[in-house]
């Protein structure tokens, strides 16, 4: 008999086949009340003295907490049952007995701190809410891939030890690569826009990045997953902006559709956006701070934690819970920058969610003479690089993209409180296992 999920058992059914843990004991002497738990649902078991053999009876008077069970019986009606109904078991088989203590509540309502949660993650990923951001960030994975694919988006899957960085030193982490050194990709960048040489047109990679920053903060992990994008033929920035606009408000519907039971649960509402994102310039940026908040950043060069914040405010007073910022000062070689055309020092843009920046991108420069320069202005060992800038020698389409953070956007979806919570076995300076 196939094994079926509690939440597609009915009353009436005379024999069916489920499986899961023990999520709640009620011994009155001779009438045991078993909550059995699955990843889907609870259902009743009631254990009658009268009704069954001794054994049976006995098995289900002496099971623990947590303890792994399949239950073969017949359902019945039980207004009083949770979910109005209940099994009469015909057999049980112990699959896998649980100690005691438990490292970690899962039923009831006791309140773990994050890092005991995290600690015990495996238990703590047994609370219906807990799996529920995990169910949900599913959905996320699956809303994006339905939307890049439609548009012809394929997806690749690039190396994650690699020779050198994507963006700069200090935050690589270093692996010993045979005889030599390697790092931990920081971000797919150098290879999605190498596949725009090699003529992929418009990609799409999900996978981890690495950062080695000694963040303690509520939004940074050592690893994350990013959603990168690259498309070529572009005409400038604003097409890159255009995908992942589109994107994101393709997801928002699609998660009102797919997730709307994750949603109700966790008490979120969703809003489609019809509207255009509000594209601001660095410079209109910056101006906006100093006459609403009068908030100047400390770096010349970044809107910093409290910037984003300040105009996330500003944005969402008037409905926008995302908008971008154009044309970042200083940046990175691979970014186009100093278009006479332009009323802005690069083609960067940073897309802003409810205050916390979410995604980079932007157009890059495919002109291999201005990143040769670039990179000598920014004082880049080239010899890192050549595999890439070779690939700028023989014919490179102009395109651009941008990298989102998974974890950030499931997280500020739900409006949970830290990124960690996002993340099944988040990583940081102080956490390496589980
Ligand atoms: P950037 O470094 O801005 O850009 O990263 C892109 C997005 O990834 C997320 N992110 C992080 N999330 C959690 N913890 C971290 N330590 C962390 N670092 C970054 C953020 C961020 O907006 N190469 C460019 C992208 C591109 O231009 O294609 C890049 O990686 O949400």
């Amino acid at each position: 008999m196939e094994r079926k999920y509690t939440v597609d058992v009915k009353p009436g059914d005379e024999e069916v086949k489920v499986a899961g843990w023990v999520h709640e004991i009620r011994d009155i002497g001779k009438l045991v009340f078993i909550v059995l738990r699955d990843r889907e649902g609870k259902i009743q078991v009631t254990f009658k003295k009268d009704e069954l053999n001794r054994q049976l009876f006995e098995n289900g008077k002496n099971l623990g907490k947590e303890d792994v069970i399949q239950i073969t019986g017949s359902v019945e009606k039980n207004d009083q049952a949770p979910g109005g109904r209940e099994i009469k078991p015909k057999r049980m088989d112990i699959l896998g007995k649980a100690e005691s203590p438990l490292p970690l509540e899962v039923s009831g309502s006791v309140d773990s701190d994050l890092s005991t949660r995290l600690d015990k993650r495996f238990m703590d990923l047994r609370k219906k809410n807990v799996f529920d951001v995990f169910s949900f960030r599913d959905k996320v994975v699956t809303g994006l891939r339905e939307f890049y694919d439609d548009e012809g988006y394929i997806e690749i899957h690039t190396p994650i030890i690699s020779k050198g960085g994507a963006e700069g030193g200090a935050t690589l982490f270093p692996v010993i690569y045979y005889q030599e050194e390697a790092f931990l990709r920081q971000s797919p960048q150098l290879y999605k826009q190498m596949l725009m040489a090699a003529g992929f047109d418009k990609v799409y990679e999900i996978g981890p990045s690495f950062r080695a920053e000694k963040f303690g903060t509520s939004r940074h992990v050592s690893e994350f997953t990013q959603w990168d994008v690259e498309l070529s033929f572009i005409e400038d920035h604003n097409d890159v902006m255009d995908a992942l606009e589109n994107g994101l408000k393709f997801l928002i519907d699609y998660l009102k559709e797919h997730a709307s039971r994750e949603l109700e649960a966790m008490g979120v509402e969703l809003k489609s956006i019809d509207e255009k994102f509000p594209r601001i310039t660095f410079d209109e940026a910056l101006n906006l701070l100093k006459e609403e908040f009068d908030y100047v950043p400390e770096d010349s060069g970044d809107l910093d934690t409290k910037g984003e914040k300040l105009l996330g405010k500003h944005f969402m007073e008037k409905g926008h819970d995302f908008f971008f910022v154009v044309g970042y000062p200083g940046e990175k070689f691979y970014y186009m920058q100093d278009r006479e055309e332009d009323e802005m020092e690069s083609r960067k843009f940073d897309l802003i969610f409810r205050g916390q920046e979410l995604s980079s991108g932007g157009q890059r420069e495919h002109r291999l003479d201005v990143i040769l320069e670039a990179m000598n202005e920014e004082g880049v060992d080239k010899s890192n690089f050549s595999f890439y800038l070779e690939a700028f020698k023989f014919g490179m389409p102009p395109h651009g993209g941008f990298g989102m953070g998974l974890d950030r956007l499931v997280t500020k979806l739900l409006g949970l409180e830290n990124i960690k919570e996002g993340i099944l076995f988040p990583r940081d300076p102080s956490r390496l296992a589980p």
